[in-house]
C-alpha cells in the first residue's frame, strides 16, 4: 500500500501531542491523505450482526439486549470514550430573548441560556430559537451546533453576539465583526416556512476546541470517570453531552415538541451529532452532513483524511485508545457503519459532498449501506433498496437516507431542502 508511506508531521503537532502522551511514538509519522480509489485497501468490515462471541443476531431482542449495548461499549472504549455523566440538578435553563416578530413576521425568536453548574455562571451557553408562528400545537425541532457563535448564523442585529473564553474561532474578531458570516449555512426562512423549529449552540460554548487536558468548558463537571482510563471521554462526547442539554432546556418552551427533535451536525459537529443520536435515544432522528472521518466514513477504507491524521491533528477529540489505531485500522473492533446502526430503528441522513474527498463520500455512503441490515432485522425498510451510490444531487434511501451534494464541504439550501423532506416524511407532515 504505497500510499503508506508516512511523512514527517510537523513539529508543533508533535510536541501538542507529547504533552499529553507519554510515550507518543506512534504519532512520529502520519500517512498522507489517500484521494486515489485504486489505493483503498481491501478490508472486511466487523458484522454488525455477530456478537463478540460469535453468536449470530437473529432477533431485535438479541440486538436490543446483546448486540446493541456491544457496540455501544466498543465505541466507548476504542473510539469516543464514556458518555459523559454530570449531576443534571445543576443544569438550568431559562429563556432570556423572546422576539415575536423574527424573520419578517414568519417565527418567534428565542434566546435560552443554560447554566451547566447553577448558581455558578459559567460555563454557560446560549441556545438561538426559532419557532414558526403559523402553526398548529407544537413543531418538531432540529437541534444543530454551529462552528462560530449564533450571531454569525444570521445578519439580525437583536440576535445577541457573545465573546466566548478561550474560543479557537475567529481569533482577533469581536463577536460583532462576525455577524451573519455563516449565514449561508442556516435555513432559518425555509425550515419556519416548512413548519418546524430550528435550535442552535456554538460548539464551543459547551467546550473549546482546544486541547486534550480536559480542565474547560462542561468536562470538569463530569462524574463518570478516571483520567487515566482509556475510554475517559474526549471532546467530541462533550459537545455531544451538551447537545443534550439543548434538548432538555427545550422542554417547556412553547411551541417545540421535543419528542420530535432531530439532532444534526455537520462536519466535526456531524461526527457530534451521530454519537449524540446513537446515546441519546430521545432523538427522534439523526442528521450527518459531510460528517467524514471518525463520523460516517469508514476507518477501513483509509481515503481522504483517515484515522492517524485526524488524531495527530485533533488530538482532543478522542480517547486515547483510539489513536493506538492510527496505523492499524483494521484490528478495530467497531466500524463507522455501526454508529449508524445504533441509531436503528430511528430514521438517519447522511449527506456527502462531491468535491468532499476528505471526508470521504463513497466511505460515508457505505456506512449508510452496511448499517442496513441492522435497520431490516429491526422490521425498518432501512436504507429502501438502495444498493449503489447514487449520482450527485440524486437523494435516495428511506429510512436511511443519503446524498451527494455538488460542491464542497459545507450545509447549503439543497441539503436543507433533503433534511426538511426527511423530516416530512418522519413527521408525516
Ligand atoms: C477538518 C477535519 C475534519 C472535519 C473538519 C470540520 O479539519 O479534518 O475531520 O471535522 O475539520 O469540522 O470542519
Amino acid at each position: 500500500m504505497s500510499f503508506l508511506t508516512t511523512k514527517t508531521i510537523s513539529l508543533p503537532a508533535i510536541i501538542f501531542c507529547a504533552s499529553f502522551f507519554v510515550a507518543p511514538t506512534y504519532a512520529q509519522q502520519i500517512a498522507e491523505p489517500n484521494y486515489d480509489e485504486a489505493k483503498v485497501p481491501e478490508y472486511v468490515l466487523p458484522d454488525p450482526l455477530v456478537a463478540e462471541d460469535g453468536t449470530k443476531i437473529e432477533t431485535p431482542e438479541q440486538w436490543r439486549n446483546k448486540r446493541r449495548p456491544e457496540i455501544l461499549n466498543l465505541f466507548k472504549e476504542n473510539m469516543f470514550g464514556q458518555f459523559p455523566e454530570a449531576d443534571l440538578s445543576k443544569v438550568k435553563s431559562e429563556e432570556t430573548v423572546s422576539v415575536p416578530d423574527a424573520l419578517g413576521g414568519k417565527a418567534t425568536r428565542k434566546e435560552i441560556k443554560i447554566y451547566f453548574n447553577a448558581p455558578n455562571e459559567q460555563p454557560q451557553a446560549t441556545v438561538l430559537l426559532y419557532v414558526p408562528n403559523d402553526r398548529k400545537g407544537d413543531v418538531p425541532v432540529f437541534i444543530m451546533p454551529n462552528f462560530q457563535g449564533i450571531q454569525t448564523t444570521t445578519d439580525d442585529p437583536g440576535v445577541s453576539a457573545y465573546k466566548v473564553e478561550n474560543s479557537t474561532h475567529n481569533l482577533g474578531k469581536s463577536p460583532e465583526e462576525t455577524r451573519g458570516l455563516a449565514k449561508s449555512r442556516w435555513a432559518f426562512d425555509m425550515i419556519v416556512s416548512r413548519g418546524y423549529a430550528i435550535a442552535t449552540v456554538f460548539y464551543e460554548e459547551i467546550e473549546p476546541d482546544a486541547s486534550r487536558n480536559f480542565t474547560q468548558g462542561v468536562h470538569p463537571l463530569f462524574t463518570n470517570y478516571d483520567a487515566n482510563a482509556d475510554d475517559y471521554p474526549a471532546v467530541i462526547g462533550a459537545w455531544a453531552w451538551g447537545l443534550s442539554r439543548v434538548l432538555d432546556s427545550l422542554e417547556n418552551v412553547d411551541g417545540v415538541d421535543t419528542k420530535k427533535a432531530i439532532v444534526a451536525g455537520h462536519s466535526r459537529l456531524g461526527k457530534t451529532a451521530l454519537w449524540c443520536g446513537a446515546n441519546d435515544e430521545r432523538f427522534a432522528a439523526v442528521i450527518s452532513n459531510d460528517s467524514g472521518c471518525g463520523g460516517a466514513a469508514l476507518s477501513r477504507r483509509q481515503f481522504g483524511e483517515r484515522v492517524d491524521r485526524i488524531n495527530a491533528s485533533f488530538p482532543h477529540w478522542f480517547t486515547k485508545k483510539f489513536h493506538e489505531y492510527g496505523n492499524k485500522v483494521d484490528e478495530l473492533p467497531i466500524d463507522q457503519h455501526e454508529l449508524i446502526a445504533l441509531i436503528a430503528p430511528r430514521p438517519v441522513y447522511v449527506a456527502s459532498a462531491s468535491e468532499d474527498l476528505w471526508a470521504d463520500p463513497k466511505g460515508e455512503f457505505l456506512s449508510a449501506l452496511n448499517a442496513d441490515p441492522v435497520y431490516r432485522l429491526l422490521g425498518s425498510d432501512g436504507f429502501g433498496g438502495v444498493t449503489e451510490q447514487p449520482d450527485v444531487d440524486t437523494p435516495v434511501g428511506a429510512t436511511i437516507r443519503y446524498h451527494k451534494r455538488t460542491g464542497k464541504h459545507d450545509v447549503t439550501n439543497f441539503d436543507w431542502e433533503q433534511y426538511l423532506n426527511f423530516a416530512d416524511s418522519i413527521f408525516k407532515k
